[in-house]
């Protein structure tokens, strides 16, 4: 049995990197039944079958996965959002935060098309960028149309597994074919009309970035919070991690309760009202959504 790690997922096969080289495998008949699907970013057994296929047999436990994108035992997502075209959206990247928190993943923040912002406009995102990095996020402003980014960004993927992930495009691969020419990753223009992208990046797939592994992925336009519980939320926003302690109720969602020390900090300026509402605003989507059998 060979041992190895998924590094790509196309067409039903997925190619397992291992020291004998790359193979296009099938998961195994009885994945189907127990409901195992494997991951780009999964370590597995595989059966060789001849000199470029074969078949997995087992899938290693993960230190963690996601739904969207599909990827397991990752170290941080790089949340890419363009400042402009499609405009920048805080609500999204609050959105891609909550995700990448509820899953203990360390996030990074990416804003790319720069190159694009009117300079009366850059004041409003470097704003952004000075609320997200007070959260401790890390967040770079930057574009792939200039190459001295790459000696700026290139540390941060050091002996890691990252994952590109954010909406269609907003630049993902474009970024990772400036930080590696040779890749070639297909691009396409946004649709003028609907102001989004076409989809380009069709498989998620792990590239060698430096010296670690990134992932680039499809973006997508639905994001839900389908195993979030509304207690579990709170904790997803920093600023409210750190002052819930305070709330006077056990188990306060920091929503109708008295004495709500999030509440509070909200109304003396020191939680910005923004966040506060993308809270209030997944905590209705958790609580409205429906019950899963
Ligand atoms: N001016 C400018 N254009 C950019 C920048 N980054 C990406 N683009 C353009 O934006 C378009 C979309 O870029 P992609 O890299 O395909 O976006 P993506 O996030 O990979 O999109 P999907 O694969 O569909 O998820 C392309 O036309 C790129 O040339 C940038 O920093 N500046
Ligand atoms: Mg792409
Ligand atoms: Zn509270």
């Amino acid at each position: 049995m060979a041992v190895g790690r998924i590094i790509k997922a196309l067409s039903g096969f997925y190619y397992v990197q291992s020291k004998e080289g790359i193979y296009a495998c099938k998961g195994r008949g009885v994945f189907r039944n127990k409901k195992i699907t494997p991951l780009v970013g999964d370590f597995v057994e595989f059966d060789i079958r001849n000199e470029d296929e074969g078949y997995i047999m087992k899938v290693k436990e993960r230190s963690n996965e996601l739904v969207r994108p599909p990827i397991a035992n990752i170290d941080q997502v790089c949340i890419v959002n363009a400042a402009v075209s499609p405009d920048f959206s805080p609500l999204l990247l609050d959105r891609f935060l909550v995700l990448v928190e509820s899953k203990h993943i360390q996030p990074l923040i990416f804003i790319t098309k720069m190159d694009l912002v009117p300079s009366q406009e850059v004041d409003r995102l470097k704003e952004y960028q000075a609320i997200y990095k007070n959260l401790g996020y890390e967040v770079k402003l930057l574009s792939s149309k200039e190459p001295e980014w790459i000696t700026e960004i290139m540390p941060y993927f050091k002996d890691k597994v990252s994952v590109f992930a954010g909406q269609s495009g907003v630049g993902k691969s474009s970024l990772l074919n400036l930080l590696d020419p040779d890749l070639y990753l297909e691009t396409a223009e946004i649709s003028k009309s609907l102001g989004r992208g076409k989809h380009t990046t069709r498989h998620v797939e792990l590239l060698a970035i430096g010296e670690g592994l990134v992932a680039d992925t499809p973006g997508f336009s639905v994001l839900e919070f389908s195993d979030l519980e509304a207690e579990d939320l709170g904790v997803c926003f920093p600023e409210i991690r750190t002052q819930m302690q305070d709330c006077k109720f056990r188990g306060c969602l920091h929503d109708k309760e008295p004495k709500c020390a999030v509440k509070e900090a909200v109304a003396n300026g020191s939680i910005a009202a923004f966040r506060y509402n993308h809270y209030l605003r997944f905590l209705e989507e958790i609580k409205s959504r429906k019950p899963r059998y």
